[in-house]
């Protein structure tokens, strides 16, 4: 009789375990966003063909736009429409990344244009438009499809939820395995 209660209430800790690790996972879903190396292996870089490399990906709100490259050699200016067919940046210019490795968070269901300034680059080719979708979520879209206002600076949240989920995976297995056990 005991062991019985006692197998019960560890059935009863190991359910609510998994539907709090579910609730987690509803919540990442909402949360979780790709990141892009614009270029994929070539980076951000001249003589690329950014048109085809945005046609590859479908972005919607979340995902992150990494653009890799030597610092100092090009930078990345986020602009106008305008001034991503003008390469004009004296004006139409919303924010400049210069680290080399920037992280861009693509924040609104909207258009977003960069380019590089440095001499020619962008007559060149050196420009990306990217148009990003609302969040793909299925069904109650009202709350993610809100606009949130851009928060485009170092990526270090998604780099950290990344760790979250990592430490959740290794609890779930942890969690399985001894649940395996008990039976
Ligand atoms: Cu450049």
């Amino acid at each position: 009789m005991a062991s019985h209660l006692v197998v019960t209430s560890r059935l009863t800790a190991t359910s609510s375990f998994f539907f709090f690790f579910f609730l987690c996972l509803v919540a990442r879903h909402h949360l979780e966003a790709a990141e892009y190396t614009v270029g994929d292996a070539d980076g951000w870089d001249t003589g690329i063909n950014y048109l085809l490399w945005s046609n590859k990906y479908n972005f919607t709100v979340g995902d992150v736009l990494v653009f890799k490259y030597v610092q100092v050699q090009h930078n990345v200016y986020q602009v106008t429409e305008e001034t991503y067919r003008s390469c004009d940046s004296s004006t139409g210019v919303t924010r400049t990344y210069d680290s080399g490795d920037d992280r861009v968070t693509l924040g609104e269901a909207t258009s977003y244009w960069f380019i590089c300034t440095i001499n020619g680059h962008c007559q060149a080719g050196m420009r990306l438009a990217v148009s990003v979708a609302k969040s793909s979520s299925d069904g109650g879209g009202a709350t993610s499809a809100a606009p949130s206002p851009p928060e485009q600076d170092n990526g270090a949240a998604g780099g950290r939820m990344g760790w979250w989920w990592k430490a959740w995976m290794l609890c779930l297995s942890l969690c399985l395995l001894t649940w395996l056990n008990c039976f």
